[in-house]
């Protein structure tokens, strides 16, 4: 897994990849995520003139469902500035998180944008990334690993998409409060991140196929660790709810702003 180099590029000169992930866009109700997504929309405008690409590394959205002929109303800002990004040409890749894991081909289709459901690696200059949202990854956590099969077993999505969307993303919606609520707590603490799942599959991964950078959201922490062989990094990119936290690769490395 992760071994297999997925695209190369080159870094233009004076040029950085941004890394961003857990907008959950949506929650917790319309005015706070209106304010987070004109958050988020004047970031991507203050760094598109340096931008070489842009990583969105999953739950970008905190319900997502595409049906046959409709997506879920909203998040107008951030989809006009996929475009734009799109059409001046600067990549946008995007990862599913367990947040919003229903993507179809709606962003591909659209914006032109590649839409990943797992961790990826690329290669930037003669930098190694592995990029992935992180969750059901590592130890532990067999609860959510179970219900993510369920999800995404073909025959549970069709059942979902006969359900009325009025109803069907109500629904959803209200289970994904829930989700939230059960971990919330523990999201904005960490007492040592090499007992992380993430952290712990990353090493083990990097042990088998090294990487110089580990990259991976759904944490709701921004942490950056090296690894003990120090030849590789792990980053946790944080969130857009409490740390509004990014990534930013450019020759001297990555940093992890703010
Ligand atoms: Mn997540």
């Amino acid at each position: 897994m992760v071994a297999r180099v997925d695209a190369e590029f080159e870094l233009p000169e004076g040029k950085s990849v941004f890394f961003a992930s857990d907008l959950h866009l949506g929650a917790p109700d319309a005015g706070a995520s209106a304010e987070r997504e004109r958050a988020f929309v004047a970031w991507m405008d203050s760094i598109k003139p340096r931008a070489a690409a842009l990583y969105l590394v999953g739950d970008v959205f905190d319900f997502w469902f595409e049906y046959r002929h409709a997506i879920p109303k909203g998040f107008a800002r951030i989809q006009g500035r996929l475009a734009d990004w799109s059409d001046s040409g600067i990549p946008v890749f995007l990862f599913t998180g367990n947040h919003d894991l229903w993507m179809r081909d709606y962003f591909t289709q659209e914006f032109g944008i590649q839409v990943f459901h797992e961790p990826i690696r690329h290669v930037w200059g003669n930098k190694h990334f592995v990029v992935g949202h992180g969750d059901g990854l590592g130890p532990g956590d067999t609860g959510y690993k179970l219900l993510k099969r369920v999800f995404t077993f073909p025959p549970f999505k069709t059942l979902f998409r006969w359900v009325h969307p009025d109803l069907g993303i109500a629904l959803a919606s209200w289970l994904s409060r829930g989700s939230r609520a059960r971990t919330g707590q523990e999201d904005y603490a960490m007492t040592d991140v090499t007992q992380e799942a993430i952290y712990l599959w990353a090493l083990d991964a990097h042990r088998a196929h090294p990487a110089d950078y580990w990259i991976f959201g759904h944490r709701h922490y921004p942490v950056k660790a090296e690894f003990p062989d120090g030849r590789g990094t792990y980053v946790n990119l944080g969130d857009w709810i409490k740390w509004r936290s990014w990534g930013e690769f450019a020759a001297e490395g990555v940093r992890l702003n703010p």
